[in-house]
């Protein structure tokens, strides 16, 4: 089915949002093993994978219809954090960003009457569904917590054991 030039100009700017977001989280990560929470730093590390992973999915898509893929620049992420609590409530701030995005991509496949794109955002949409709950789970605890002591120590080594795909280790730290 042929894929208009509109469409894939969308898809073009997700690819962006996506490597822009991957970016956002290995700068978090960095923050996290500036801060001595390998655990926390290991959870960004997997989720810069994931959105690499996303990223490379619409490419392939893209490519799978027909289409040209043309890469953006990507600007230079946020590196400011004040504390733990504040990284994971920018995570949640940039996924609903994502989320709105993906919408506003359904939206023109809609308006195309593209069903196969149709089809495939729909992982995407429940991704971000699972996405946007895992992260609140991640805030309610932070702030049950109240951000430091003992108890971020069991939350860094919970997060630590977040498994996923081949992890590209940034440090020994991170490897629990
Ligand atoms: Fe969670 O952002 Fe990709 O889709």
């Amino acid at each position: 089915m042929p894929i208009t030039p509109a469409v894939v100009e969308a898809i073009n700017n997700q690819i962006q949002a996506e490597f822009q977001s991957a970016y956002q989280y290995l700068a978090m990560s960095a923050w996290f093993h500036e801060n001595n929470l390998p655990g926390c730093a290991h959870w960004m590390n997997i989720q810069w994978q994931e959105e690499t992973a996303h990223a490379m999915k619409l490419f392939g898509y893209v490519h799978d219809r027909g289409g040209a893929v043309t890469l953006q620049a990507i600007t230079a992420p946020e590196h400011t954090y004040a504390s733990p609590l504040d990284v994971f409530r920018a995570v949640r701030e940039h996924e609903a960003w994502i989320t709105s995005r993906i919408t506003e991509l359904y939206d023109i496949a809609v308006a195309h009457r593209d069903l196969p794109l149709q089809i495939m955002l729909q992982w995407f949409i429940s991704e971000q569904v699972e996405e946007e709950a895992v992260v609140d789970s991640i805030i309610e605890r932070l702030q049950m917590i109240g951000g430091d002591g003992p108890s971020i120590y069991l939350l860094d080594r919970e997060l630590g054991g977040r498994p996923g795909g081949d992890a590209v280790h940034s440090s020994t730290a991170e490897q629990h």
